[in-house]
C-alpha cells in the first residue's frame, strides 16, 4: 500500500489505529461465537470474517451522533463502530434476556439498537432496503441532515426490495447510502451464477446514482467511497451504491458446509487478502503499529471478548412469562 494514504483523506493516525481495533475486535468476537457454536454452547452463528474492512471503513466515514444504520446480518464491524458493545453481541449470541437486539428472542445477526439509531432487520433478505429509503424521506420532510447507511450481500441485490428501494430514492433524491458487501457468494450460488452484469454498482445508472465498486479489503478506499456518498446526501444530491468485493471466509453459517461448493485452496488463496493482515502490515509500514504494541493490542481484545463471553454464559434468560411481550395482533 502507499504510504500514508490515510492522512490524504483527513484521517489521523490514531483514527486508522481505531479502525484496526474495531476491525480485530469484530473478527475475535466473530472466531469466539463459532468455538462457543462448535461446543455446543450457542446455537448459531453466521459471519463477519473478510468483510471487517469494508464495514469499518464504511461506518468510520459516517456521522455515529447523527446518521442512521439499517445493517445486514454479517455487520459486526458496523454495530461495533456505531456502539454496540461485545459483551451485547455476547448476550445475542447466547440469546438471553438482556441481549439489547431482541431480549434474546432473535437470532444473532438481527441488529438493533434504539440509542446507536440501529434499526432492526427482519429475517427476510433485503427487506432493510425500503426501510432505509423510508427513514431518508422522513429525515428530508422534516428538514434534518442525516443520511441512512443500508448494507446487503451482492445475492441479495437481486430482490425486488433494492430495485424498488433504489429507484424510489433515486426519484425523490434521498440521502441513501446503499452498500452492497459483495463476498462472492449468496450461501452456495458463486458470483457468476447471481448476475449477468460485471458489477452490482452498473445497476446505479438505472435509478439515476453513481454506483461504484471499490476494494472491499482496503478499509481506506472503502472509507473514501461513503465518505463523499455521505457528503452527496447532505448536500441534498441523492443516493449512492457502493460496491465493496472482498470474500466470505467462513462457511455461509455454522449450519453450511462450503466444502460441498468451493475448494479449500480457493478460500486459502482469499486468506492472503485477508485485510486484517495487509491493514496491519499497513500501519507497520508507516510506523502506527508495532509488534509490541499489536500484542497489546490482542490482549486486550482477548480480555474483553473473554469478559463479554462469561458474562453472556452466566445471564438469564428471558423468564417465560415474558413470551408475549413485543407480539401484537391486528
Ligand atoms: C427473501 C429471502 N430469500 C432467501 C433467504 C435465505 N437466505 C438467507 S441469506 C441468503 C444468501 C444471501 O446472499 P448474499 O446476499 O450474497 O449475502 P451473504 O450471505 O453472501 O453475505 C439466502 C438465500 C432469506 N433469508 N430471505
Ligand atoms: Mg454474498
Amino acid at each position: 500500500m502507499v504510504e500514508n494514504r490515510h492522512k490524504e483523506l483527513g484521517l489521523s493516525d490514531e483514527k486508522v489505529l481505531e479502525m484496526y481495533k474495531v476491525m480485530l475486535l469484530s473478527r475475535r468476537i466473530d472466531e469466539r461465537m463459532w468455538l462457543l457454536n462448535r461446543s455446543g454452547k450457542i446455537p448459531f452463528v453466521v459471519s463477519c470474517q473478510g468483510q471487517e474492512a469494508a464495514q469499518v471503513g464504511a461506518a468510520f466515514a459516517l456521522d455515529r451522533e447523527n446518521d442512521y444504520i439499517l445493517p445486514y446480518y454479517r455487520d459486526v464491524g458496523v454495530v461495533l463502530t456505531f456502539g454496540m458493545t461485545a459483551k451485547e453481541l455476547m448476550l445475542s449470541g447466547f440469546a438471553k434476556a438482556e441481549d439489547p437486539n431482541s431480549g434474546g428472542r432473535q437470532m444473532p445477526g438481527h441488529f438493533g439498537q434504539k440509542k446507536n439509531r440501529i434499526v432492526t432487520g427482519s429475517s427476510p433478505v433485503t427487506t432493510q432496503v425500503p426501510h432505509a429509503v423510508g427513514i431518508a424521506l422522513a429525515g428530508k420532510m422534516e428538514g434534518k441532515d442525516f443520511v441512512t447507511f443500508t448494507t446487503f450481500g451482492e445475492g441479495s441485490s437481486n430482490q425486488g426490495d433494492f430495485h424498488e428501494g433504489a429507484n424510489f430514492a433515486g426519484v425523490h433524491k434521498l440521502p441513501v447510502i446503499f452498500m452492497c458487501e459483495n463476498n462472492k457468494y449468496a450461501i452456495s450460488v458463486p458470483i457468476e451464477k447471481q448476475l449477468a452484469c460485471e458489477n452490482v454498482s452498473d445497476r446505479a445508472i438505472g435509478y439515476g446514482m453513481p454506483g461504484v465498486t471499490v476494494d472491499g479489503n482496503d478499509p481506506l478506499a472503502v472509507y473514501r467511497a461513503v465518505k463523499e456518498a455521505a457528503d452527496r446526501g447532505r448536500r441534498g444530491e441523492g443516493p449512492t451504491l457502493v460496491e465493496t468485493v472482498s470474500y466470505r471466509l467462513t462457511p455461509h453459517s455454522s449450519d453450511d458446509d462450503d466444502m460441498s461448493y468451493r475448494t479449500s485452496d480457493e478460500v486459502a488463496q482469499a486468506k492472503t487478502k485477508d485485510a486484517i493482515i495487509t491493514f496491519g502490515a499497513y500501519l507497520k509500514e508507516n510506523g502506527i503499529l508495532n509488534d509490541d504494541l499489536e500484542k497489546q493490542m490482542n490482549d486486550d481484545i482477548m480480555k474483553t471478548v473473554n469478559e463479554a463471553t462469561d458474562y453472556a454464559e452466566n445471564a438469564p434468560y428471558a423468564k417465560a412469562e415474558s413470551l408475549l411481550e413485543y407480539v401484537y395482533e391486528k
